[in-house]
């Protein structure tokens, strides 16, 4: 009969090598990293209480697990090794005092002397180990379990991120560098774009399509993906008098050979600045331009750290202080169909709350019935969730082995969830759409929703659940009846005290004063933003001729393609809108028209007429709408999203995926500080312009 605390080892250790075997063999993982990390965790603890019973075939005795047969081994000079873990500041600050701990007791340092440390962001990709000699890249492996790893030298030679032989001069004969390949994020999203648009499998994430990409035994897809390699550390160094002594000097001396080193990487005293690293790159994590995990601090002198060694996993003198993960596991309850403005029906994933990437989540979208399909998700699997930076919560894979036989199939509906009319799918397009329109309350809400919007009448007191009382109370059917509530039609309603009445009643009468550009942008017109009703109004002046202009007329207009322009066609033709607009027109709604041509011309005289800009993140001094009227006042166009096209992106604080794709395609990001110089200094122009005579 088993020892229970043995039955519990022994099943521990199973499900850990069956996890090794899915991430390291099949680059497929069934369940989170964090899942892995609590696994880990439970093992070390039992085995920490219960030395006698480690064997050597632990999961903690090596570093991954057995290499595929197919691509040769490679046994590394050196071994290739893994690192401690740190979960929180406690962790980190015990970290600090062993190694202080250590080297009092090893030479004769003061248990209170400050240790220099070495902090880097932790890649989330592949480690790998490239060999040099005599200059010329000899050999590429992979960790595999840490003795021996895998011959990927021809998949290496695929990335530019590696020097095939070294620049400079005074490096040793022998030298092995050790570094994480791994894949940014854009070219990753560009990637699982492109795979589903054929209909392919996407990927999870990027870490584990870079190792997909490297496992490639044809070393021409490898050359099609978009892999960088960053440099961390040496392994075998013949000469050592060829390196400096000290880590973050060595990193950069790899540097001066040829090779990428993060440049977030910072020297500091003590471990309360490697404290405040950690915080700030964790307010940088969203927006870098790669995945992170966490940060690697390392003691800095090389001798050090040779006197602090190692245990069997890790050195003694680094440690990883992991972030938040981004991937958790978690249950599917059900699946909510939400019809949008443009009626299309949306399934939105209902989960058991789970904490993942810093925040609570109970809800995820799931895009459309293909991307269910494309999952094979059904009612009560469990789901990875993802949520990366900024980006919404997406399921990212079902975990098949936990599925129970009480799960069900999703079912797509045949009538609105709402209204329940009609449901169809139009040629080409993924979405279910509810063809019901003003017809159907849920669009009659959507559509209120946009309408009081900041952006569009920016009538403020109005929120969802406001609206939709008030439209399943029949008061109001479409935008223009908001013009026709009084105190009488808001009283009684949930939330709605008399000065809430007052202050919303007042809202409306203000806004009726607007632009013709926030006008036509407030009416909702699919595939009108922002930026495309500024032209369209910029085009014409008024809204007769925006209403009666052909397709011919409408592509004339900037950012209107023939898609545009067919939705601005289809949306004056409909009887039903146009009784709106004149209604909204008679209960006072107006906007001054003009003279296209005046205004273009006045338009072409401003300094940035040639410029687009992006804005994103938080400012400090100006809020982000004041500065985008600022620039757009000078003539420039303001888009809201970063394209090869950009000029400049302004990135405040917490800039997240916009500066990400900024930095990818090399578009010039400009702090508050300096898009505001460049506002004073088109300003001064612009007096300028004004003031000489011409
Ligand atoms: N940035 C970084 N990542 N990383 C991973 N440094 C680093 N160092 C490592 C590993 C496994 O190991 C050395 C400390 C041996």
């Amino acid at each position: 009969m088993q020892n229970p605390t043995m039955a519990i080892i022994n099943a521990i250790k199973d499900q850990l090598r069956q996890h090794n075997y899915n991430y390291y063999i099949l680059d497929d993982p069934s369940i989170p990293d964090a899942e892995y990390d609590r696994l880990m965790q439970q093992l070390l603890a039992i085995e920490a209480d219960f030395p006698q019973w480690i064997t050597t075939d632990s999961p903690s005795q090596r570093v991954g697990a057995t290499p595929l047969e197919s691509f040769e081994q490679v046994t590394h000079a050196v071994p290739m090794l893994s690192l401690d873990n740190a979960f929180n500041g406690e962790d980190l600050q015990a970290f600090d005092r062993r190694v202080r701990e250590r080297l009092t007791k090893s030479s004769n340092k003061a248990i209170d002397d400050i240790v220099t440390y070495t902090c880097e962001p932790k890649l989330d990709g592949i480690a790998v180990s490239l060999t040099y000699e005599k200059g010329m890249l000899v050999t590429a492996a992979t960790r595999g379990d840490g003795s021996r790893g895998e011959n990927i030298t021809q998949n290496i030679r695929t990335l530019d991120s590696v020097p095939l032989s070294l620049l400079g001069k005074g490096w040793p004969d022998i030298l092995e560098v050790r570094g994480e390949v791994y894949m940014p994020t854009a070219g990753f999203e560009a990637l699982n774009k492109k795979l589903a648009s054929n209909g392919l499998k996407t990927y999870v994430n990027p870490r584990n399509t870079a190792a997909g990409s490297l496992r490639q035994l044809d070393s021409s897809i490898t050359a099609t993906r978009p892999l960088e390699l960053c440099a961390y550390g040496v392994g075998l160094v013949s000469d050592d008098d060829s390196l400096p002594g000290q880590h973050f000097d060595i990193l950069h001396q790899l540097q001066s050979w040829g090779f990428k080193i993060n440049d977030q990487m910072r020297r500091v005293q003590g471990i309360e600045a490697c404290l405040d690293y950690y915080q700030l790159l964790a307010s940088k994590r969203a927006s870098l331009a790669y995945d992170i995990d966490g940060i690697v601090f390392k003691v800095d002198e090389l001798e050090l750290q040779q006197s602090l060694g190692f245990v069997a996993r890790a050195p003694r003198w680094a440690i990883a202080h992991k972030f938040p993960a981004q991937e958790e596991m978690t249950r599917l309850l059900k699946v909510d169909f939400q019809v949008g403005r443009t009626g299309a029906v949306t399934p939105v994933a209902r989960l058991e709350p789970v904490f993942v990437g810093g925040v609570t989540v109970s809800n995820a979208t799931l895009h459309n019935m293909d991307e269910i399909q494309r999952l094979g998700l059904c009612l009560g699997d469990t789901v990875i969730i993802r949520r990366a930076g900024d980006v919404i919560p997406k399921v990212v894979k079902v975990v098949q082995e936990r599925r129970c036989e009480s799960a069900s199939p999703i079912v797509a509906p045949t009538s609105c969830p709402v209204c329940g009319g009609p449901v169809l799918r139009d040629d080409g397009e993924a979405a279910l759409k509810c063809i019901n329109g003003l017809r159907c309350s849920a669009q009659i809400v959507q559509a209120i929703k946009h309408f009081v919007s900041r952006k569009a009448m920016d009538i403020d007191g109005l929120g969802e659940k406001q609206v939709q009382a008030l439209v399943d109370a029949d008061k109001i059917k479409n935008v223009a009846d908001l013009y026709t509530l009084d105190p009488l039609a808001l009283s009684g309603m949930a939330r709605m005290g008399e000065k809430s009445a007052n202050n919303l009643l007042s809202a409306l009468q203000k806004s009726k004063s607007t632009s013709l550009a926030k006008f036509l942008f407030s009416l909702g017109i699919r595939e009108v933003g922002e930026a495309t009703a500024r032209s369209l109004a910029l085009y014409y002046g008024c809204l007769a001729n925006i209403q009666t202009a052909d397709m011919e007329s409408l592509l004339n207009v900037d950012d209107v393609g023939p898609v545009v322009a067919q939705r601005i066609l289809h949306f004056f033709a409909n009887t039903d809108t146009l009784l709106v607009i004149e209604k909204l027109q008679s209960v006072g709604v107006y906007w001054p028209e003009f003279d296209p041509i005046e205004e273009q011309a006045k338009q072409e005289s401003l300094p940035f007429k040639e410029l687009c800009f992006v804005v994103t993140g938080t400012m400090s001094s100006v809020s982000r709408d004041e500065l985008k009227s600022q620039l757009q006042a000078l003539g420039a166009k303001v888009a809201s999203s970063v394209s090869k096209k950009t000029d400049y992106l302004v990135a405040g604080e917490k800039a997240g995926s916009k500066l990400t794709k900024a930095q990818t395609l090399q578009v010039p990001v400009l702090d508050e500080s300096a898009a505001l110089a460049m506002i004073a200094s088109g300003l001064q122009v612009l007096e300028e312009g004004v003031l000489m005579p011409n």
